[in-house]
């Protein structure tokens, strides 16, 4: 619709009285996201596929001079693959397509180093087909690691490798999409078979991959996609591989390399990345990516040391509940498919998830306290919709909410949400239980983001108290939820 330029200098002022009402959204606070970070961070819990040559060589980098005969899953299960990773609650698989060996899990276009040149069957199998189709019938989405480092090319280090990755790219998101998120690793180890040199080859990570161009390529095939690295640009890493998330972690950052005048690259030690930077520049979430074994690749000897379903509860309030997103790798067997120990701990850890997360005991409650109207009434709250938020008057930055109850309810698990569409808010906060005569105060902490969890002692009582302590805006959230975890440990 085309409008004269005087027929919008007419409407200005209905617009500009409309924004002053009395309940107009609050203005939204520094670094916003994209409508797909808000989407990936709702997500919380995600999975990862490590399964290569490395599987068959039992390595956790292969040098790049493994013959692809050596790939040959004698019982490959994608739905078996798939269905683990469905079972203990995560929302989306990133495979990794091509580790830094160079084995393309695909019939490549590009290169015979694939699947393809494997005997596993005949020749014709796909492994990037079977489990991005099995994530679509499990409703999971599908995300891929395309390792920037390649040992095996022989002309890694030069502008026709760039031009190789950006061509293997395409053929991923373009077979086998919808891709939701992209993940590059920043790991260059140097030295590899890179087509027979058997040498080390330095490569300047700030400089020779030009990733905005690549970013703007991926953009262009797809704006959903969300692009992972050490500096994002829609998610950063977290900066360790051990399955925890600073506390605080915002989902701001201003990136800045570790040595200093270095640009901030993929590859490129970046500080801050645990806790992120309060007010940072950018809206850059984290994501916590760990092994459910020692290795990211399936070793016999791992066996005995897969972690349980209790341990990976704890790691999910330990990066999820931080606001982070957790990234948990389980690596397929020899086989090609999830080792029994694995999969019993996926299952063990779905069922308590499900178990703790079973009832909304604040839904419940009547909620009170100050609010900037009654479309943002402390109700929205305990409404169960991650839509709609509380939010105060502009000058009120440090209201309180009262979540009264007809009978007392017993909890020990909070969780709070903040609305990400207007920014990351909420400095501090604390949360207060009712003993009949006075608020005790139960948590306490800085950050909410989008998940916060605290995981408490069981507590009964009719009232619970959410105290905004530290905020430099109207604080904008849209949950508050109360839990009983049955087999806290
Ligand atoms: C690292 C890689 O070197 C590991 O092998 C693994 O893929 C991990 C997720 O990223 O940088």
């Amino acid at each position: 619709m085309i409008y004269a330029l005087g027929v919008i200098a007419a409407m200005l002022p209905m617009l500009t009285l409309a924004a002053e009402g009395p309940s107009s959204a609050p203005a939204p606070y520094g670094a916003l996201p994209s409508p797909a970070q808000v989407r990936w961070q709702q997500m919380e819990f995600i999975g990862f596929i490590h399964f290569t040559t490395n599987t068959f060589t039992d390595k956790e980098w292969g040098f790049g001079d493994e013959s692809p005969s050596v790939f040959n899953p004698t019982d490959f299960d994608a739905e078996q693959i798939v269905s683990s990773f469905a079972v203990a609650g995560m929302k989306q698989i990133v495979l990794v397509c091509k580790h830094h060996d160079g084995f393309c899990l695909w019939p490549s276009k590009f290169t015979d180093h694939s699947v393809e040149q494997s005997p596993w069957k005949g020749g014709k199998g796909d492994v990037v087909r079977e489990i991005s189709d099995a994530c679509r019938r499990h409703k999971l989405k599908f995300g891929i690691y395309l390792s920037p480092w390649d040992r095996n090319r022989a002309d890694y280090g030069s502008p026709s490798y760039v031009e190789y990755y950006r061509n293997q790219l395409r053929e991923l998101i373009t077979t086998y999409g919808p891709v939701s998120e992209v993940w590059h690793d920043g790991a260059n180890g140097g030295d590899g078979f890179y087509g027979g040199a058997r040498e080390a080859r330095k490569i300047d990570p700030t400089s020779y991959y030009d990733w905005p161009t690549t970013w703007a390529l991926i953009r262009q095939l797809d704006p959903n996609i969300v692009i992972f690295s050490d500096v994002g640009p829609d998610i950063r890493w977290v900066g360790t591989e051990s399955g925890w998330t600073g506390d605080p972690c915002w989902s701001t950052i201003t990136p800045v390399a570790e040595e200093a005048g270095r640009k901030p690259s993929p590859g490129v030690g970046i500080k801050d990345l645990w806790h992120g930077t309060r007010n940072g520049e950018r809206w850059m979430p984290a994501e916590t990516d760990f092994s459910i074994r020692p290795g990211w690749f399936y070793h016999a000897s791992e066996d005995g040391k897969v972690k349980t379903g209790p341990e990976l509860v704890s790691h999910y309030f330990g990066s999820a509940g931080h606001g982070s997103v957790m990234l948990l790798n389980v690596p397929p067997d020899r086989r090609g498919r999830v080792h029994e120990t694995d999969r019993a701990s996926l299952e063990d850890l779905g069922k308590r998830l499900k178990a703790i997360f079973a009832e909304d005991l604040a839904r419940r409650a009547k909620a009170t306290g100050p609010s900037r109207g009654s479309a943002f009434g402390p109700d929205k709250l305990v409404d169960g919709k991650a839509g709609t938020y509380w939010a105060t008057e502009d000058d009120q930055t440090t209201p309180s909410v009262v979540l009264e109850f007809r009978a007392p309810v017993t909890f020990n698990v909070v969780r709070l949400r903040e609305y990400l569409p207007l920014g990351q808010r909420v400095d501090d906060w604390a949360v207060d239980t009712w003993d009949g005569s006075d608020w005790v105060e139960l948590a306490k902490g800085t950050a909410i983001g989008s998940c916060r969890l605290v995981r408490a002692k069981p507590v009964t009582t009719t009232k619970v108290r959410l105290r905004v302590t530290k905020s430099p805006v109207c604080p904008c959230l849209s949950e508050m939820g109360l839990f009983l975890e049955p087999q806290a440990p």
